[in-house]
């Protein structure tokens, strides 16, 4: 699918408010700093902003429910008092989501599904909102451990459609949904995470909006001699390339301006090569 002047893929800028984050860590971590990054990345053209209080990277601090709701509600109340853009909470608490709804955001980015608490779907479903359903196999402190699939592309679609069957059962409306393979979570680098961008049109055939995520994930220091992570704007380009080839709906990352421009271009290229006679 070419992305169009009418439906062009979404671009969701990530805002960690963590210290420990392993993209960006420490650098958003206080409240004015967090702010500056909102306003830079709504000005570079952020069509959403995705605000998170805890990382999801292997041997991260866990953040108590108060801590994390600390971090994350004032700044979605500033960007709310002076901006219109649609903000995402990344959370895994169902605490967490309701104060982050509550103080203006219209979405729930849950690593684990909605399977981290049992009272995630009814809170998912309670509140309304969009939820963004993410496969992950295993634990965040243990995921990278040995990931094993038979086939990575079938088993996290069949995941996707049952986790959104479940959340549809427990009451979420089904344009509320959102899936995202989880690039990263539970995957090796290599082995699964490539197979799995590669078949993402399988994932989009499930007719829900798709989110992907692979700005400067791991993937690509391993193409690239172990690049660190502020050294991977290259490949989490050509990763949300991919993800535009393949229909998702919209793409997770750091660097908004530079993806945008990518997708402008790779857009204009593929209409060109549409409408020249
Ligand atoms: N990746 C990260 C965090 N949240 N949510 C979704 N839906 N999809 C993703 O791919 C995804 C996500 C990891 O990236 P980052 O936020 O930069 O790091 P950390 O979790 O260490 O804060």
């Amino acid at each position: 699918m070419i992305p169009t002047a009418s439906q062009p893929v979404k671009v969701m800028g990530v805002i960690n408010v963590t210290p420990d984050s392993f993209s960006d860590g420490g650098r958003f971590a206080a409240p004015e700093a967090a702010l500056a990054q909102a306003r830079r990345l709504i000005s570079e053209g952020a069509d959403m902003l995705d605000v998170g209080g805890e990382s999801t990277r292997p041997g991260a601090e866990p953040v108590a429910e108060a801590a994390e709701i600390e971090r994350v509600v004032p700044l979605i109340r500033a960007i709310r008092a002076e901006s219109a853009i649609p903000v995402s909470i990344d959370t895994v608490k169902p605490a967490v989501a309701r104060a982050a709804i509550e103080a203006g955001a219209t979405m729930w980015n849950d690593v684990t599904a909605l399977r981290q608490s049992p009272d995630s779907l009814a809170v998912a479903a309670e509140l309304g909102c969009d939820v963004v359903l993410m496969h992950m196999q295993g634990e965040p402190g243990t995921m990278q451990a040995e990931p094993h699939y038979d086939d990575v592309v079938e088993e996290v679609a069949a995941f996707l459609a049952r986790r959104a069957a479940e959340a549809m059962a427990a009451g979420v409306a089904q344009d509320r949904i959102w899936l995202d393979p989880g690039v990263g979570f539970g995957k090796h680098r290599i082995r699964h995470n490539l197979p799995l961008i590669a078949g993402l049109d399988r994932i989009v055939a499930l007719g829900f909006p798709v989110l992907l995520g692979v700005s400067r994930k791991s993937f690509i220091g391993a193409l690239d001699n172990d690049a660190a992570a502020d050294r991977r704007l290259g490949g989490s380009i050509a990763g949300a390339l991919a993800g535009a080839a393949a229909g998702v709906a919209a793409v997770r990352v750091h660097d908004v301006r530079e993806t945008l421009q990518a997708l402008r271009v790779w857009a204009a290229i593929a209409q060109a090569g549409t409408t020249s006679a």
